[in-house]
């Protein structure tokens, strides 16, 4: 018998341990917070856990993220950082991101907001249209989410370049990494996509700095994190021209404010948290698998590098 606790903001823990229970029918799965013996846990499902909760698991032996992003669980200063953390890497979510990514390039590239704006004013214009091979798009984190929608990019004909840590060889997409990599890599993207995962390093990546470096009017997709965007700066580079437009997934404060510029700015494309959700049935299967592996004392899968942050 193994026993693992689940932490979930929103109210779907039984969903959970339904689909959890069918892989793992002998898990004595408890829910925060009716979790009994604390000292009695050896695995923690968990999403955006209280800080400090983690730490009040004596015997705590997993830690699995219930997203691909682990930055919730990092930035809790009590986290027991000897305990290895596992990230959803789930196909399913995969296939979710990539079809945001397309879906918002597309509507950047054929100029779909202009359209829009044209259409609530009774405009009938056409616009001049460039082919999707005139169309550099660049994408911030080559990992499992990035490298998945370059290569799908580039068979709709974008051209397509990645910057990540380390160069990489996926055919069709140029590769730039590392700092030297990174000013000539939004050099030559009309539009850039972040992928990264939110760690020290890339905290405020998309800044002034930045956008000055992208071709003038190239457009923004954020899906990382919203601590990867730097807000005023992007307000300003909107206000001057020198960034066209922003498609926006991800915010430092969700929900998004009401009040906040972003929902009501023309160039501004607002959705709130939703480029890949968590499946629980696909994700489940894969969470059974690692809890299943701790206990049969076989190598665990998906697992942060605590030095990298990801
Ligand atoms: P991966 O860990 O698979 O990939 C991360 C990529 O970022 C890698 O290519 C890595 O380079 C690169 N990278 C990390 N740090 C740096 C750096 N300092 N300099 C250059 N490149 C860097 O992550 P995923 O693709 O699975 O997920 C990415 C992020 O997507 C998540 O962390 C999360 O924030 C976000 N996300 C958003 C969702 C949404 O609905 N909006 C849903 C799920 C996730 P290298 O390959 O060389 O290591
Ligand atoms: C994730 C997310 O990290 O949904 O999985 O953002």
């Amino acid at each position: 018998m193994s026993r693992a606790i689940l932490f979930r903001s929103s109210g779907d823990a039984q969903r959970w341990k339904d689909e959890l229970g069918r892989h793992l029918p002998d898990l004595d799965f408890r829910v925060h917070p009716e979790i009994g013996d604390a000292a009695e846990i050896e695995s923690a499902v968990v999403w955006k856990p209280p800080h400090g909760l983690l730490a009040s698991l004596p015997n705590l032996k997993l830690i699995v993220s219930l997203g691909a992003g682990v930055d919730h669980l990092l930035d809790d200063p009590a986290l027991p950082r000897q305990v290895p953390i596992m990230r959803l890497v789930d196909p399913h979510m995969v296939a979710a991101m990539s079809e945001y990514v397309l879906t918002q390039v597309l509507r950047l590239h054929r100029q779909d907001p202009t359209y829009l704006a044209q259409q609530r004013a009774l405009v009938w214009r056409e616009q001049r249209q460039r082919n999707a091979s005139e169309c550099r798009v660049g994408i911030l984190g080559l990992g499992q989410f990035g490298a998945d929608a370059a290569v799908k990019l580039a068979a709709l004909g974008f051209d397509v370049a990645g910057w990540s840590r380390r160069a990489k060889a996926i055919p069709g997409i140029a590769s730039f990494h590392g700092e030297d990599g990174f000013a000539p890599f939004l050099a030559r993207s009309d539009i850039v996509v972040c992928l990264l995962p939110l760690t020290g390093e890339t905290q405020n990546i998309l800044d002034a700095r930045s956008f000055a470096l992208m071709p003038r009017g190239a457009a923004i997709i954020n899906v990382g994190r919203g601590g990867h965007l730097a807000e005023d700066d992007l307000l300003a580079a909107l206000e001057s021209g020198q960034i066209g437009g922003a498609v926006l997934d991800v915010f430092r404060e969700e929900p998004l404010p009401e009040a906040h510029p972003f929902w009501r700015h023309p160039r501004v494309i607002v959705t709130p948290h939703v480029a890949a959700a968590t499946n629980p049935p696909t994700a489940a299967a894969i969470v059974a698998d690692n809890i299943r592996r701790l206990r049969e004392g076989r190598p665990l899968c998906h697992l942060v590098d605590p030095a990298l942050q990801y």
